[in-house]
């Protein structure tokens, strides 16, 4: 049996919505964070993480790569071992939370060294932990790539969503798109899963989402928009066709946002579940609803889709 819930609230107060913050780690986390659209998500705390041969755009906390190194060769876990300079220092810095957001490019130095213990201290607060993270392009070094992957590896255990971003799909989209203009439209897609579920989430939903994603593995994005006449339906059918969806087709667990502009609501929120469910009839599904004018007379429907 499949089941579909209906998880947080459009309007809450401002206690019943978790605490957040969101770590940017390494270059591509912190291109990521500290971009103009993530600096207007003004309910999450953002820090870049990195070393200073950077000038940060937003708090920082410098941290160095030889701490990190050793904290992620470290046999022990992070509980049972003494916790390096950059480790207590992060530590310090952030306050305990209900909801982190680990944003990193995986297969770089810094990002993957910290991405790790950063993990480990969101799950030691119990916190619902996210990650979003970049993987490198084909066409980067074999050593990078498999670096990245013995790093989502090592995360998985103190992760509940791993949600993962192959560079390379973009060449799908665009194949002349130069590399910066690629980063930002892939950086914009990223920053989505952290502006629709904080705009959904409650304190309430935390257990049940964390329970949903107990047992999966790894989480791809698809995000689409709809305009006129079945919107939440064409949303839906965009989303299902992003490219980041295609290297699997047995999604088992679906977490899924649908926001909605001027005019639009329930029905269209409804519409746009019923094409996920004919797409892939046997997953299970949470989905939320929003409010956002900001997007006008469109539906956004974005999908967080776990194999
Ligand atoms: N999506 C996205 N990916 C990026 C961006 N910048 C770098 N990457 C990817 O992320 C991977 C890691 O790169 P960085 O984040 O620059 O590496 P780092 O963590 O700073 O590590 P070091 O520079 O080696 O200390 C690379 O292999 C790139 O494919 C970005 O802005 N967006
Ligand atoms: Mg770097």
């Amino acid at each position: 049996m499949t089941s579909v819930k209906r998880f947080g609230a459009e309007v809450a107060d401002e206690e019943r919505r978790p605490s957040t913050i969101a770590l940017g780690i390494g270059g591509a986390g912190r291109n990521i964070i500290s971009d103009i659209e993530a600096k207007s998500l003004s309910n999450i705390r953002m820090y870049e993480v990195g070393t200073s041969e950077r000038v940060p755009d937003i708090s920082f906390i410098n941290i160095s790569k030889d701490d990190m190194r050793d904290a992620y060769e470290s046999d022990l876990s992070f509980n049972k071992r003494p916790l390096t300079k950059s480790e207590k220092k992060i530590k310090r810095r952030i306050r305990e939370a209900d909801l982190f957001y680990l944003v990193a490019g995986l297969g770089g130095e810094t990002g993957s060294w910290s991405t790790p213990p950063c993990a480990a201290l969101s799950s030691s607060y119990g916190a619902f932990t996210v990650g979003l993270f970049a993987k490198p392009f084909e066409s980067e070094n074999i050593e990078r790539r498999k670096f990245a992957d013995r790093t989502q590896k090592k995360l998985q255990k103190d992760m509940d969503i791993a949600a993962v971003f192959p560079n390379s799909k973009l060449l799908d989209i665009n194949p002349h798109l130069p590399m910066k203009k690629a980063f930002g439209v892939i950086n914009t897609i990223m920053r989505l899963p952290m502006e629709d579920l904080n705009g959904v989430i409650t304190k309430d939903d935390i257990s049940d989402l964390k329970k949903f994603c107990r047992d999966v593995e790894e989480f791809r994005i698809g995000a689409g928009y709809g305009k006129g006449r079945e919107r939440g339906k064409r949303a839906s059918k965009e989303a299902l066709r992003s490219p980041w969806l295609e290297d699997f087709d047995d999604y088992k667990t679906v977490l899924a946002v649908v926001t909605s502009g001027e005019g639009g609501g329930e029905i269209e929120a409804e519409d746009a579940m019923e094409v996920i469910q004919n797409e892939w009839p046997d997953v299970n599904m949470m989905w939320g609803l929003r409010k956002d004018t900001s997007i006008e007379d469109r539906t956004r429907v974005t999908i967080l889709a776990g194999v």
